[in-house]
């Protein structure tokens, strides 16, 4: 049906003379059907063989359980396969190949090289067996989600009695090695602007892990809302987790609903969450805003601003602000004691400290910063948010952890270790790692996915920008003025959902759908094998498992190109 929707205006008779060729290398010209795996992102190296595995209810998993991980992943595929099937498939250890007739084998190989590092696989589908090798669970994990793509749409159902009788769970035979092009491929969540629960969070997760992103940069403080339960200072999330109102329109709109907004993840809930991730080979990434974007903190303790007297509050509007944290050794200790709390909480190696958008206003009016300026022996503003900044980073470095901030931590000198997250362009990120640093893209040019996907027209409200889904696609990491040696800073990119104008999980799921899709395969897939016109043909079967997933995906793409790429 999905497929005469999609051929039939387009395709017209190519479609009856098409014939078996490469998936791998397939052309526009093909029709996307089962026979022509559809995955996303694309594979280093696929291949399509013979026939098909056809999944039975007596298949057994077996797992190379040497390495503890990997059952994990193997009960994650026993759980998704059952679930569709209604079947209870039997995990066992894994023997053999020769008893492995008939069944899915994951089993590990070391050598790492041979899989082109650390989260590669292989995968091999024959009419006979299938089997995921690779030299980590990570591997495995990602095998398996190849896996699934390869497999009918319904595979994502989680209720199997909602699945069409009808349905065949074929798998055709493949050739697969894979790995990834870049160890960051990430993806950002605004929770601030607006509050979206734990259930809506997994959720997101787990379509990260569909796609094989790796990184979850969860952006838990703002201005308008402080997310994240901190036990030492209950205030921030009593008081900093709520606003009295939001603007709905557009800035200058003058609209505010008049309604009290807000809401926090308690500790348990983050550990829930980073848990939840883990298991999916995603690492989350906190961040906690400073020294701008604080005026949930400074609502909550308005000590903490330079500004004495000041009736700090949560935040209303959207934009930036001059509240920001003074540079006070009460306001280093009350960080420190909330990094603590965060690095209890997250494993990551980074964290985020924001450091963007922090007008010096509040500073040069300052006695306090003033002082601090004469002291440290510090010219201008700028330099004395990089010392801020370099002395959160001498406290988390001590800890065992990295930073990680927005470009502007690039101004005044940027921290000795400092990753870049290079969002008003890629010249942050340039002149990052010029210096050496490492640096993720993010710019706004191809990653903002809180812009207009379509002609304003006929979208609904959102904060302005433009950025297709062919354009996200269109994105190159590594910018062209950086040697060989430079490139080598580039750690990956992430695309970034900023809620101010989405206030439900389908609003966010309408922006972020499918062009985290298109970023997922910039991050993951070699640059020479992407292309545009293969890609929307792929992402038509996509749809599908958006449908069965219950995601609510925009659809310019779906069946045609939309009129405005024309
Ligand atoms: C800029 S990206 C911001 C965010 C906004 C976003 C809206 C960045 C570091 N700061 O605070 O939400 O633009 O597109």
């Amino acid at each position: 049906m999905l497929f005469q929707r999609l051929a039939l205006p387009f395709l017209g008779l190519v479609l009856l003379t098409a014939g078996c060729a490469m998936p791998g290398e397939s052309s526009a010209q093909e029709p996307a059907t089962l026979e022509q795996p559809s995955v996303i992102p694309k594979p280093v190296y696929m291949e399509r063989g013979e026939g098909h595995f056809r999944l039975a209810r007596g298949t057994v998993i077996h797992a190379d359980i040497t390495m503890p991980s990997v059952q994990g992943t193997a009960e994650f595929l026993k759980r998704k396969l059952d679930s569709a099937t209604g079947y209870d498939l039997p995990l066992q250890p894994w023997s053999n190949r020769s008893e492995a007739e008939g069944s899915i084998l994951l089993s590990v190989n070391a050598d790492t090289a041979a899989f082109g590092g650390a989260e590669g696989y292989s995968l091999e589908v024959s009419p006979e067996r299938i089997e995921i090798e690779a030299p980590s669970s990570a591997g495995l994990f990602y095998g398996v989600q190849t896996l699934l793509q390869l497999m009918p749409g319904q595979i994502y159902r989680t209720d199997y009695t909602l699945v069409p009788a009808d349905t065949e769970w074929r798998v055709p035979a493949v050739s697969v090695r894979d790995h990834p092009r870049f160890e960051y491929r990430g993806m950002h969540l605004d929770v601030a602007r607006h509050f979206f629960p734990v259930e809506f969070v997994k959720r997101y997760i787990d379509l990260l892990a569909m796609h094989k992103m790796n990184r979850f940069h969860w952006h838990l403080t703002e201005d308008q809302g402080w997310r994240i339960e901190i036990e030492q200072y209950p205030r921030l999330t009593s008081v900093g987790a709520w606003r009295d109102s939001t603007l709905v329109g557009h800035a200058g709109s003058g609209i505010w609903d008049g309604e009290r907004y807000g809401g926090f993840y308690t500790q348990e809930e983050v550990r829930e969450v980073v848990e939840y991730a883990r298991e999916r080979h995603i690492t989350v990434i906190p961040e906690i805003e400073m020294p701008g974007h604080a005026s949930a903190a400074l609502a909550a303790y308005p000590e903490l601003g330079c500004v004495e007297g000041k009736d700090y509050q949560v935040k209303t509007t959207w934009g930036v602000f001059e509240d920001i944290y003074c540079p006070s050794e009460q306001t280093f200790t009350f960080l420190e004691n909330v990094l603590d709390e965060v690095m209890e909480l997250f494993p990551s190696e980074y964290i985020h400290i924001g450091g963007d958008e922090a007008p010096k206003a509040q500073w040069e009016e300052s006695e306090l910063a003033q002082q601090v300026m004469a002291r440290e022996g510090l010219e201008t503003e700028e330099e004395l948010q990089s010392y801020f900044i370099r002395r959160i980073e001498q406290y988390l470095n001590g800890n065992g952890r990295q930073i990680i901030g927005w470009d502007e931590i690039l101004e005044g000198g940027l921290a000795p270790n400092a990753t870049v997250m290079s969002w008003r362009g890629t010249e942050g990120g340039i002149a990052a790692a010029r210096q050496g640093n490492k640096v993720v893209m993010t710019p706004v040019s191809h990653s903002y996915l809180d812009y207009y996907q379509a002609p304003r027209g006929s979208e609904p409200l959102a904060i302005g920008g433009f950025n297709t889904l062919r354009n996200v696609y269109s994105f190159e990491p590594v910018p062209e003025e950086l040697t060989e040696e430079e490139a080598g800073y580039v750690m990956g990119a992430q695309a970034n959902v900023w809620t101010e104008y989405m206030h439900t999980g389908e609003k966010v799921e309408y922006m972020a759908w499918p062009r985290a899709a298109a970023m997922a395969e910039v991050v993951w897939s070699p640059a020479g094998r992407r292309n545009w016109t293969d890609f929307w043909r792929r992402l038509q079967p996509h749809f599908e498992r958006f449908d069965v997933l219950g995601v609510n995906a925009a659809e310019h793409y779906r069946g045609r190109l939309p009129e405005f790429e024309n």
